[in-house]
C-alpha cells in the first residue's frame, strides 16, 4: 500500500493523518493519501508566494510555455501509468482513462503554446499620450477539482493558470488524488520551479475550505457541486477575489423527427452513460418530439439494454460510480422514479463477472417524465436518462430552459432555421447541433450560465480568466 504525500514548495511532505483511497470497481482500499488541512494549505500558499517572488515569477512567457510543453511530453510518456491509476481510482473503463491522459497532455500543450501569445492592446487616445493594456497573472491561484475526470479537470484549470504565470495550489478530490500527485512529480521532472505548482490532498471541508478562505490567494477556480460552489463564492467574496465556478447541469438533448435518428441515438446514449453518467455536461434529459417519441425511446431502450457494465480494468461501456455515497444517491433517484410510478423503459444488465463489492448502478432509461419532476430537474450524476415528450419547437424550448441549470444542450434536427432559433433561445454555456460535446476539444470555451456557474474554462477565454488587465497611460507630450 502506498502512502502519498503533499507536494509543497517542491518537496514531498506528509501529514499525521491519512485517508483511504478506495478502488470503486472492487470497494477495496488501494492506497492512502495525506489528510491535509489549514496548516498544509497555509504552507502551500506561502510556497506559491515565494515562487511568484522568485524564479517562477521572473520567467518570461516563452520559458513558461517550454516548461509546459515538456510537461505535456512527460504526461504522454507516462500516459499508460496515468490511465491505469485513473481507472483504478475512479473506476472508469481503461479506454476512457487513456483518453483522459491524452486530453490532460493536450491541455498543457495547448496552453504551453499560448503562454507567449497573450497580447495587450494600444488604445488611440489624446495627443501626447500612449496608452496600452497588458495582462498580468493574479498571483497565487487556488484550484479545487472534482473526482469525475481528475486528470482532465486538473489540466483544464492548472494549465491556463500556469501559462498566465500564476502559482497554483491544487486541492484534488479526496476520492481521486493519485493522478494529481503523479502530475506534480512530472512537473518537478519537467523543471517547474519550486512552489509554482503545489498539491495538498485532504477533505473538502478541511483542506478545500481552508484554501477557499485563505487570505493569501488571489483567485479561486472550483468545479463541483452547486452546494459547495456557493460556499466557495461566499469565501471568495469575503476576500474580494475573483472566482470561476463550474457546477454541473441538467443538460437537454432535443430531438426532432427530421434528425438523423440513428446517429442521435448513438450519441445520446453515450452522452449519459460515459463515465457512468458522472460528467458535468452529461445530456441527462432527452426532449423528444411527440411524433417520434415512442419509436425513438424504443430505440434508446434497446441500446440501454445492450450496455455492458464492469470493473474499470474490464474496459466495458461503463464502470461503477465513484463511491458508496454516489451509488446510494443515484440508486435513490431510480427508487424515487419507481415510487412515483414513472415508467422504467430500460435497465441495463450488470454482467455476471461484475465484482460484488463495487459501486455499480444499472444504466436506466425513464419515460414520460413530467418536466417539473425531481428526476427532470436535479442533477443525478449517474447513468440515468429521463425522456420528456413535447408537442413542438416552442414547448421543446420551454422544457430545455426549464431548470435551474444552464451548462450544455444538444439539438438534433436537419432544419437549419430551427437549429439556429433554438441555439439562440436555449440558455446555456454551449450548444451542440447534430453532435454532442464536439469531441471535448480543449480549444472550445466551456462554462455555464444560471446555476451552472460562471467564468469560462478551456480555450483562450480561460487564459484571460486567470489574469487581470492593466491599463498603462503614459503622458509624454507632443
Ligand atoms: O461534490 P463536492 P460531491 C455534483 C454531482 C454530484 C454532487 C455531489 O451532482 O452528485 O455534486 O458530489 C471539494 N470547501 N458534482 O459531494 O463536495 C471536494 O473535496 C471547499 C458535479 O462529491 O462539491 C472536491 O474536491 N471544497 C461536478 C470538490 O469540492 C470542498 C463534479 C467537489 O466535491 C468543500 C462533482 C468545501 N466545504 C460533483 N466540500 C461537476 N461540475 O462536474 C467539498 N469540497
Amino acid at each position: 500500500m502506498n502512502a502519498h504525500q503533499h507536494f509543497i514548495g517542491g518537496a514531498w511532505t506528509g501529514s499525521e493523518a491519512t485517508l483511504p483511497v478506495i478502488n470503486p470497481s472492487h470497494g477495496q482500499e488501494m492506497a492512502r493519501i495525506a489528510r491535509g488541512g489549514a496548516k498544509e494549505i497555509d504552507a502551500a500558499v506561502k510556497a506559491g508566494h515565494a515562487a511568484m517572488d522568485g524564479e517562477w515569477g521572473r520567467l518570461d512567457a516563452a520559458s513558461r510555455g517550454r516548461l509546459m510543453l515538456k510537461l505535456a511530453d512527460l504526461i504522454r510518456r507516462d500516459a499508460e501509468i496515468l490511465a491505469k491509476m485513473e481507472s483504478e481510482d475512479v473506476g472508469k473503463p481503461l479506454t476512457l482513462a487513456r483518453n483522459d491522459a491524452q486530453v490532460c497532455a493536450r491541455y498543457f500543450e495547448y496552453y504551453g503554446g499560448a503562454a507567449d501569445k497573450v497580447h495587450g492592446d494600444t488604445i488611440p487616445f489624446q495627443n501626447g499620450f500612449t496608452v496600452m493594456t497588458v495582462y498580468e497573472p493574479h498571483g497565487v491561484v487556488g484550484v479545487i477539482v472534482p473526482w469525475n475526470y481528475p486528470l482532465q479537470m486538473t489540466g483544464r484549470s492548472v494549465a491556463p493558470a500556469l501559462a498566465m504565470g500564476n502559482a497554483v495550489v491544487l486541492k484534488p478530490a479526496e476520492d481521486t488524488s493519485l493522478s494529481a500527485l503523479h502530475l506534480a512529480k512530472l512537473a518537478a521532472e519537467a523543471g517547474f520551479p519550486a512552489g509554482s505548482l503545489n498539491v495538498v490532498t485532504g477533505l473538502g471541508e478541511e483542506a478545500g475550505a481552508a484554501l477557499a478562505a485563505h487570505q493569501g490567494i488571489h483567485h479561486i477556480s472550483f468545479t463541483g457541486s452547486r452546494e459547495v460552489g456557493t460556499l466557495i463564492q461566499t469565501a471568495a467574496a469575503k476576500n474580494t477575489i475573483p472566482v470561476t465556478l463550474e457546477l454541473g447541469g441538467k443538460s437537454p438533448q432535443v430531438v426532432f423527427a427530421d434528425a438523423d435518428l440513428a446517429e442521435a441515438g448513438t450519441v445520446i446514449v453515450k452522452a449519459i452513460t460515459q463515465n457512468a453518467g458522472q460528467t458535468c455536461s452529461a445530456g441527462s434529459r432527452v426532449v423528444i418530439e411527440d411524433t417520434i417519441y415512442d419509436s425513438f425511446t424504443a430505440d434508446l431502450a434497446r441500446r440501454f439494454k445492450d450496455l455492458r457494465v464492469g470493473a474499470g480494468e474490464q474496459d466495458l461501456d461503463l464502470g461503477p460510480v465513484v463511491n458508496a455515497k454516489q451509488c446510494e444517491r443515484v440508486q435513490g433517484y431510480i427508487d424515487l422514479a419507481r415510487r412515483d410510478g414513472l415508467t422504467i423503459l430500460a435497465e441495463g444488465e450488470l454482467g455476471t463477472n461484475v465484482p460484488g463489492e463495487g459501486y455499480y448502478v444499472r444504466p436506466t432509461l425513464i419515460g414520460d417524465v413530467p418536466p417539473d419532476h425531481r428526476l427532470a430537474q436535479e442533477e443525478i450524476f449517474g447513468p440515468v436518462l429521463v425522456a420528456i415528450r413535447v408537442r413542438d419547437e416552442a414547448e421543446a424550448l420551454k422544457v430545455a430552459n426549464g431548470t435551474e441549470y444552464g451548462l450544455a444542450a444538444g439539438i438534433w434536427t436537419s432544419d437549419l432555421g430551427r437549429a439556429l432559433r433554438l441555439s439562440k433561445g436555449i440558455k446555456s454555456g454551449q450548444v451542440f447541433v447534430n453532435n454532442y460535446g464536439a469531441g471535448g476539444g480543449v480549444e472550445l470555451p466551456f462554462g455555464g450560465v444560471k446555476g451552472s456557474g460562471h467564468g469560462r474554462e478551456k480555450g483562450f477565454e480561460a487564459l484571460y480568466g486567470f489574469g487581470s488587465m492593466k491599463m498603462i497611460a503614459i503622458k509624454h507630450g507632443v
